[in-house]
Parts: C-alpha cells; structure tokens; sequence
C-alpha cells in the first residue's frame, strides 16, 4: 500500500459513522414483518425508536428489542416496525442516527426476478447479447475419457459460471431447474422484454423462459447419447488469463482461445493434475439432467410438442443412467485445490423422480422420489458450522416440494416435517440481531437465498408462520439488512447501495454494470485469510465492519466475497417471482 493510499484509508475511516441503521433498501411488504436492525460498533443503549413518514411527521414510536451482538456490531437492536402497513416512504431514526429511506409497498419485489436475468444474458456463451457476437463457440474436446479423448463434442451454449467462465451441469441444470419451477409457479412475475438471443424486444415468450431454453439446449448438447453423459467445459487453466471471453485465451494444451476441455462423468476420481475429486458415480449429475429435462417436457408439451417430446426420452434417459450408476460426479479440479465437491446425490435423484411422477404418473416414481427423500430429510449444511465448497448441492432440495405437489395426506406431511427440521436447525442457531443462522463458508449468500426459500415453500406448504421472521430477515440481509447495509445483487434497487467493484474482467473492463449479478457474499473472516492469491486492490470502505468473525469487501480483488454467481443468481430467481406475486 501506498502513503497516498494510507491517506485516503485514515480518512475513509475516520468519516465512517460508528453507529448504524441497516435497512431493506428493496423494500417491505404491507403485510410481512418488517424490521430494521441497528448496529453500533460500541455499547450504546437506546431506548425508542421513531418511523417518520416523508412530511417529517411521526408516525410510529416503539421501544427497541435488544438482541446478542454480532459480528462487528457490538451493540445490536432490532426496530420491529411491523404494526406499520399504510405505503409510503419513512425513515428511522434512534439514538441520533437516521436510517435509508424505508419503502413500505405492495409492489416492492415487482420486477425484480426479472432484473436477476439481464445478468444471466450477461453470462451466455454462444451467442452473446452483450457482446453482440458468439463467444467460447468452439467447444468443446473430451478429456479423461480413455475411449473417447480427443473427440470434438459440439457443446457451445450455456452460461459462464461466475467471473471464470468454466461451465458446469450442476449449477446449470440448477439454474435452469430454478428458472422453470419459477415460471410453472409463478408466470405473473415476470415480463416479456427481450427476444431469444437476450437483445432488447419481445418474442412472446416470458423472458425466464427464454433463459431457461438457453440452459435447456445446451443441457441437451452435453448429454447427446445415453452412454455420453458430460458434466463440465474448461478448468482451473481458464484461470491463467485475466480476459475477456471474446478473447479467452485459455490453453487446453491445442494452443492458445481454441477448444476447451469437455469432462464426461466417468464414475471414477478425476483432475488431470496434482489434484483429484472424489467421484463416485453419474447419479448427482443424472438426477439434475432428469429433473430439468422432465419439469421441461411438462412445460412445453402444448407450445412446442416436438422439444417436449425429446426433453421427455432424455429425462428417462437420463434417469436410469443414475440408477444404474449410483454416487456423485463432482467438479473435475484442475492445478488448484478448489473444485465443486458435491458428497450428495439421492437429493438430486429425489427430484428428477418426482418430476417423472409428475410428467408420467408412473407411481415408480413417486415410490422412488420417497425413498431417496428418506435418505436425506434435510439438506446437511443445514444447522452446520461450515461444508466443503458446494458439498451439499443445490442450496435447498426443491424434491420435497415437488412431492408434496404431487402427493397426497401422510406423504405430504412427511416432506413438510423433513423441511421444518432443517429450517428449526438454523433458527436454533440464529438468536442474534440479525436472525441469521448460516454458516458462513463460501457463497454465503447461496445458503441465505436457499434457507428463505425453503421457508417459504414450507409456509406454503402448511400454513404454518413460526418461521416468518427468519424467512424474512434472509431477505432482508440480501437487500442491505447485514453489517455493511450493501444489497448484495447489484443494481436491486438502482438507487440502493450495492457492489460497485465486483470481482470481474466484463464489469472491469466494460465498464458496464452486471445488474442482476448475486455476489458471494460474507465469509468466515479465518476463510477470507487463508484463500490463495487474494488481496485488496484499493482500501475497505467497509474496514470499520470487518473487524468480526465475517467479511465482505467490495472490491474486485476479493474473489471469496465480491464475485456474482450465476447459479446463485438463478437460484433467487423463484423467492423473488413469489414475492412479486405475493397475494396468490
Ligand atoms: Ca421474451
Ligand atoms: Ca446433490
């Protein structure tokens, strides 16, 4: 660091207030809880708080509740405004602090699952709309394969993962499993504003379905027989250069911008290097592809019989694979340590047979999808200290719901218990001002979004609210309710206070804005230490509320905390349609 650096560091410090109001910058729903958290960086003790409407006029006056301290906060308060249902624009003041502006509205999420796809357009491969021209069009070549390495697969398409633009099933056939549940449930939400390709203009199709096709076509690619069954394009060598995709120059070893490495599922351990996963079998990776493909086929049975039709052959297709071949197919490491180490796969298989219920009503199975069900109630991470990096994949299992959807009395009551135990398992961890009860590993935002739609499925489910407040403080923490008040989805709201320097070459370079982008998120401060290669290319604007056991740096050298995700991006997607389309 530089002395000018140093300067502006002390300044930047010195300037930063000591005590804090930390607000839904999205904002509330009339009828949801609502409340504030203030935060102080010293032990203060406030007594009341008021909510000014926009005139100045009080129109709330409440005692604070006082909560155990977390993280950087010292003195930690929530400010329960939920009495308050009229809409309006209010602020909160207590202790001489006033908070944001506090949006009270029956449309608070309208739009906003909606803005989370300008970001994953932002991400495709093949044709790229931001680019105006087709990007990594040349993939891919089989790799670890002894019978067929070498071979040209054509699998261009998809979405580049994060700032990387490695590309995996997993979190593909997630985002695209994620983005159709969302349309089937909720259609409402979302607009008509761009065509096919991701350019501005209406096709007459909902713009998530758009999305969801892109991922669906190159699913398709990526498992072209039954007895070639791909799981990942590029590695780790993607890392070497610091580009743009429209010149990635990564190396597969055939020179430099020309084919990437195609990783089939073998069943056994891969990495071509020092490092090797753990894999065991197709059945994580096969179940995804079945769920996706057969949620799909349902989808599209009226609008377009003859993809629903093939979508319907891969969906079986794919589900014997993982039957046959039971065990995970996890994310082949490259010359560093970190990989995709998925350890769960009856989850994945719950769900692709609950779907084949659904699209055959073959009772099989709705047998099956219970008996995987039964083998993993609730998601692992769920009421953990830490995990493996995505060891227990996808976030939340949507399996439990799915059944619930298509089963009837006991069967029902059974996945809805399975729910319930693992949301009681971070709620027992989550007596803290925040109501956060995450562990705070790597794509920390990942679990938040997960836990609070899992919540809210199980409300749905049930009818039962004891989990409301917590659903609610995830959302929250997501929109700026969390120690740096930063929303993390950049540009949600455009005048909230998000990311600016995200971890990305197209954000760097560009100088666009990734909106819609959700980033990582906090981690574990001994995480954020402990990580290769990090460092900080400009000084914390946030210092003075990274002094506890969680950090988050916006900035682009933090690749742990300031990196959009795309799966993660996709995954909110279903919370907020249903917070848009909240009265149904
Ligand atoms: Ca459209
Ligand atoms: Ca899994």
């Amino acid at each position: 660091m530089n002395v000018i650096a140093l300067v502006v560091f002390a300044q930047a410090a010195a300037a930063s207030p000591s005590s804090v109001i930390r607000v839904n910058q999205l904002g509330y729903l009339p009828d949801a809880p609502k409340v504030a958290v203030f935060c102080s960086l010293e032990k203060i003790e406030p007594r009341d708080f008021v909510v000014t409407d926009a005139s100045g006029r009080t129109v709330l006056q409440r005692a604070v509740t006082s909560a155990r301290p977390f993280g950087p906060c010292a003195t930690n308060y929530r400010l329960d405004f939920s009495s308050l249902k009229k809409a309006g624009m209010y602020r909160i003041s207590v202790g001489g602090v006033t908070s944001p502006p506090v949006r009270i509205r029956e449309d608070a999420y309208v739009g906003a699952a909606d803005t989370l796809l300008y970001y994953m357009r932002e991400q495709r491969s093949g044709y790229n709309p931001l680019f105006k021209t087709a990007v990594h069009a040349h993939d891919g070549i089989v790799v670890d394969d002894s019978a067929r390495a070498g071979k040209f697969v054509p699998v261009t398409g998809g979405w580049a993962d994060a700032s990387d633009y490695l590309q995996y099933v997993m979190t593909s056939a997630n985002a695209t499993y994620v983005m159709l549940m969302a349309y089937r449930d909720h259609p409402g939400a979302f607009a008509d504003q761009f065509d096919s390709r991701g350019l501005a203009g209406k096709n007459g199709t909902a713009d998530i379905l758009d999305e969801a096709r892109h991922g669906l076509e190159w699913l398709v690619r990526m498992f072209p027989s039954d007895s070639e069954m791909y799981n990942q394009l590029g590695d780790d060598r993607d890392h070497t250069y610091w580009d743009l995709p429209t010149t990635d120059s990564a190396d597969y070893g055939w020179g430099k911008g020309k084919e990437r490495a195609l990783y089939p599922c073998t069943g056994k351990p891969q990495g071509l290097f020092k490092y090797k996963n753990r894999s065991s079998g197709f059945a994580s990776t096969a179940g995804k592809y079945a769920s996706t493909f057969a949620l799909a086929s349902l989808l599209y049975g009226k609008s377009d019989p003859a993809f629903a039709s093939k979508l319907r052959a891969r969906a079986l297709a794919a589900y014997a694979v993982g039957k046959k071949f039971p065990g995970v197919c996890q994310g082949a490491p490259g010359r560093a340590p970190y990989f995709y180490e998925e350890d769960n796969w009856t989850d994945d298989m719950e769900l692709g047979a609950a779907e084949l219920y659904a699209l055959t009503r073959d009772r099989r199975y709705l047998r099956e999808a219970l008996d995987y069900a039964s083998r993993e109630p609730v998601t692992p991470w769920f009421g953990a200290d830490t995990a493996r990096h995505y060891q227990w994949y996808p976030w939340h299992n949507n399996g439990h719901y799915e059944i619930w959807r298509v089963a009837s009395g006991a069967d029902r009551k059974i996945v809805a218990d399975y729910y319930k135990r693992g949301l009681q398992a971070v709620v027992r961890r989550a007596d803290n001002g925040f109501r956060i009860g995450i562990p705070f590993i790597w794509c920390s935002n990942n679990l938040m979004a997960s836990f609070a739609t899992q919540a809210y499925l199980y409300r749905r489910m049930t009818g039962d609210n004891q989990f409301r407040e917590y659903e609610q403080s995830a959302i929250d923490w997501l929109f700026g309710t969390n120690p740096w008040g930063v929303s993390m989805v950049i540009g949600l709201p455009h005048d909230g206070t998000f990311a600016r320097d995200p971890h990305s070459v197209v954000a760097k370079e560009m100088h666009v804005e990734l909106t819609g982008a959700l980033l990582d998120g906090p981690v574990y401060s001994s995480i954020y230490r402990n990580l290769l290669g990090i460092s900080l290319h400009e000084p914390d604007e946030y210092a003075p509320f990274n002094t506890g056991f969680i950090v988050y740096h916006d900035d682009v050298g933090d690749y742990s905390t300031n990196e959009p995700i795309m799966d993660g991006t996709a995954n909110l997607s279903y919370l907020l349609a249903a917070l848009a389309d909240h009265h149904h």
